[in-house]
């Protein structure tokens, strides 16, 4: 715990005549965490969601950038980048005791007890608190979230939700919250809110027509450097790795016109000119998507910057696909290949073959995307991967001059490979969500020592031949 406790008091104490709900990005306890365009989008959309139905939302963000960072005690200040992702302001803090073995230091990343007092003394006293958990291994800056913010305001009810309280919702009961809603909030938090607060909540967008819901409420966000924007949820592949279909069950899309709509509105409201795209599967199905949506972006002659930090489906990228992408402004784009490795290719999910993953890389090339444009992420330390295979995959990446990126595996609870980590790791992962964290690498086979490792991520720097 920090020294925040008892300054609650100085908090003004305003009672609004409309409900009012504050909704919290938390801090992030990591080894290391960049902010690779992330931006709480989930929060967002209940966000605006809420006002629909006259409720007053608040929101704190306690990964904000602030310039009166630059006053307070031990702090490495964080750095933007003109396209909008950068590196958040981090302290040092104490390890937790699970990794006190692991010779890294540990930070909280985002705004200090101090500067977010003078935040929560701005706002009304809220009815409710609804807080957003994104990795699982994350829940420390979230459980020290909640208890800041129960010593900031007593007695009012804290709601719990996101990825980390869906995939581990009976850890996620330690967390000292009063509502652990695991699932699509925008299902759950209603319910709870009428109850709680005595309201009447009726204008709901339908979870089965993802066209129904509001733009998220990006005017609660402090001058941002870039949006992300949702065209759909979940994802029609299934790798044993990926948790995409536990969070969404359901692959549902939005209409690709409504989507650059969405794009416009922001980039004429707010001149915005840099979006990340989050989706798990953006080029899935592609004349459905992808090229309606790219084609209206280069109608509209729209001067935006694309990033796609999260994985792109290499197999859809067909010739027309590439040039599209690259007519339209997509500058940071990924792609998940995972491994050259035919057989775990299969063993995983099939998403994707070597043959495709040739192809592709012409087809961008062809577009005149540059070798170092062309990011491809491998997954390391995989149950009985052998350094080997990752070493060859590097090899095979680099042989096609495209540019390889270590994606090191973070073991998933109730995804189709987690009986196999839980088995491998020499962690308690599926007692402590902490060992599930990626810098752990905690299912690596033996041939992947913590050298071999470092050798391998040398390798991925190394120019293409
Ligand atoms: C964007 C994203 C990223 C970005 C941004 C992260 C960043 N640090 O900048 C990038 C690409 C960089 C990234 C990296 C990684 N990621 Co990632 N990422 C995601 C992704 C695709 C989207 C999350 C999102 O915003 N979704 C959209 C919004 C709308 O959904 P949402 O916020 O979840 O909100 C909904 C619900 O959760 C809920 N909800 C949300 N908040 C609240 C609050 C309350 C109170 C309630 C009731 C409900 C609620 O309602 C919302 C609406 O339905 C998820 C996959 C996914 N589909 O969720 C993976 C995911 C979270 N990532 C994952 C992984 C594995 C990683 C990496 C470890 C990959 C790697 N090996 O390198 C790294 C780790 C990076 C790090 N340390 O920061 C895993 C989880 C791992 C874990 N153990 O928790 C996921 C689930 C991917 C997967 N398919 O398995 N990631
Ligand atoms: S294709 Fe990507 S998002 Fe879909 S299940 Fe596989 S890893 Fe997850």
């Amino acid at each position: 715990m920090t020294g925040y406790c008892g300054v609650y008091r100085d908090v003004i104490e305003k009672t609004p005549m409309k409900p009012s709900v504050l909704l919290i990005n938390p801090w992030i306890h990591d080894f290391a965490a960049y902010d690779l365009w992330y931006k709480p989008l989930g929060l967002l959309y209940l966000a605006s969601i809420l006002r629909r139905n006259g409720i007053n939302v608040t929101f704190i963000d306690f990964l904000e950038d602030d310039p009166a960072m630059l006053f307070e005690p031990n702090i490495h200040m964080g750095k933007r980048k003109p396209d909008g992702d950068g590196s958040y302001a981090k302290q040092k803090i104490k390890k937790p005791l699970a990794l006190k073995d692991i010779p890294r230091n540990f930070y909280r990343y985002g705004l200090t007890a101090n500067i977010l007092l003078n935040r929560f003394k701005k706002i009304p006293r809220p009815d409710a608190i609804l807080i957003s958990a994104m990795m699982t291994y994350w829940y420390p800056g979230l459980f020290d979230t909640i208890s800041f913010v129960r010593h900031v305001y007593p007695g009012v009810p804290v709601v719990i939700g996101g990825n980390y309280v869906s995939l581990c919702l009976e850890h996620a009961a330690k967390s000292g919250a009063d509502f652990l809603l695991p699932g699509a909030g925008e299902v759950s938090v209603p319910p709870l809110l009428k109850e709680l607060l005595k309201i009447d909540i009726q204008i709901l967008p339908d979870p089965d027509d993802l066209d129904s819901y509001p733009y998220p409420s990006f005017d609660l966000l402090k001058k941002p450097g870039s949006l992300p924007i949702m065209t759909s949820w979940g994802c029609p592949y299934r790798c044993s790795y990926c948790a995409s279909y536990l969070l969404h069950p359901k692959f549902q899309r939005r209409n690709p016109g409504h989507v650059v709509d969405e794009i416009e509105h922001w980039y004429l409201r707010y001149g915005i000119r840099n979006f990340s795209f989050y989706d798990d599967a953006l080029l899935v199905d592609s004349q459905e998507m992808a090229v309606p949506m790219l084609k209206e972006i280069i109608k509209r002659n729209l001067p935006l910057h694309f990033h796609c930090p999260n994985g792109l489906h290499i197999r859809e990228v067909s010739e027309e696909i590439a040039m599209l992408m690259h007519k339209a402004g997509f500058k940071t784009i990924r792609f998940g290949f995972e491994t050259s490795n035919l057989l775990r290719q299969k063993q995983t999910g099939a998403k994707v073959n070597n043959e495709e993953f040739v192809e592709a890389v012409k087809n961008l090339q062809k577009a005149g995307y540059a070798s170092d444009d062309i990011g491809i992420y491998l997954l390391c330390g995989l149950p009985g991967q052998p350094a080997d295979e990752i070493a060859e995959s590097i090899r095979y990446v680099q042989s096609f001059g495209a540019r390889p990126i270590l994606a090191e595996y973070s073991p998933i609870p109730q995804t189709t490979l987690w009986p196999e980590a839980v088995a491998s790791s020499p962690y308690p992962i599926a007692e402590e969500p902490l060992f599930q964290n990626n810098t752990l690498l905690a299912c690596r086979s033996k041939s992947l020592t913590v050298e071999t490792y470092q050798e391998l991520k040398q390798r991925t720097r190394r120019s293409h031949s």
